[in-house]
């Protein structure tokens, strides 16, 4: 999964694509480089980011989906909390909501997911964007995770939303300590691949990477970091995961994938 952020705010790549011009240009490169999966965003949520109003987001994002929906063979996924921006998402042709929120922020998240018959992915954080990383605490992150997961999986089932379509994502540096909480998660991703869902993650030039290399890294310096988390999902069985750096990474699974299959006898 690809990440395309058409916003001004997001920590990594944040204006560089809120021109539709420069947006398409980067999703082609983005499926040429391998991406099966794009995931376009209008709404930054990094801590202290500004929180964008409804219309606001649509006008960032729908014509933006049209584009990528008519002229290319990607899947498109919307990445937003809101119901409305999903629903106006979809009927431009997205077929994956993601929402951070696990489908919790508005009443009428579970009943719109349901009526959509989208893929949804529910992905755990504790708090809210704005104030998550003030003071994370867990007992033992990663059944409170997993816990969450099923719990999340379960409301939206009863709500209506077919198990096939259901992805669960841990939310790696959501409302987590950089490292006390999202290393225990990432090395207990076999827990949350057992509860029968395809899961989806998000490691990519996340902050936790550069506190392992000694602080300080930009987003531009994690490469690395990013790549060698990523392969540790795929270790554990992740279905996807969202990156921003496609070519290599999708090199890096490639490489892996091949080792594991020659370890298995061809
Ligand atoms: N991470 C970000 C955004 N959306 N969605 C899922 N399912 N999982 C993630 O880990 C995830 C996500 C990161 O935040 P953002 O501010 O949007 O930055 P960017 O999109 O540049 O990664």
């Amino acid at each position: 999964m690809g990440v395309l952020n058409a916003t001004p705010d997001s920590f990594s790549d944040g204006g560089r694509f809120a021109d539709p011009e420069a947006a398409l240009a980067h999703a082609r490169r983005l499926i040429a480089d391998g991406a099966d999966i794009l995931d376009v965003g209008g709404e930054s949520t990094r801590p202290g980011a500004e929180p964008v109003g409804e219309a606001a987001e649509i006008a960032r994002v729908e014509p933006l989906i049209r584009e990528l929906a008519a002229h290319t063979r990607a899947r498109i996924s919307i990445d937003t909390m809101k119901p409305g921006v999903a629903r106006a998402a979809v009927a431009a042709g997205a077929v994956i909501w993601n929402d951070v929120t696990a489908l919790r922020h508005a009443p009428d998240s579970l009943a719109t997911a349901a009526s959509l018959g989208c893929d949804v992915v529910l992905m755990h954080m504790q708090g809210e964007p704005g104030t998550m990383q003030a003071e994370p605490h867990y007992d033992d992150v990663v059944s409170e995770v997993a816990a969450f997961l099923a719990e999340r999986a379960e409301a939206a089932m009863a709500a209506g939303v077919l198990r096939e379509r259901i992805w669960l994502d841990p939310g790696i540096g959501f409302g987590k300590h950089m490292i006390r909480h999202n290393l225990p998660l990432l090395a207990g991703l076999g827990r949350i691949v057992g509860l029968g869902f395809p899961v989806l993650l998000g490691v990519s030039r996340k902050s936790f990477i550069s506190a392992l290399d000694g602080g300080g890294r930009d987003v531009d310096q994690r490469l690395g970091g990013s790549i060698a988390a990523a392969l540790a999902g795929a270790a554990a069985g992740v279905a996807a995961v969202r990156v921003h750096d496609v070519r290599e990474t999708a090199q890096a699974l490639s490489v892996w994938a091949a080792i594991a299959q020659a370890g298995r006898g061809g």
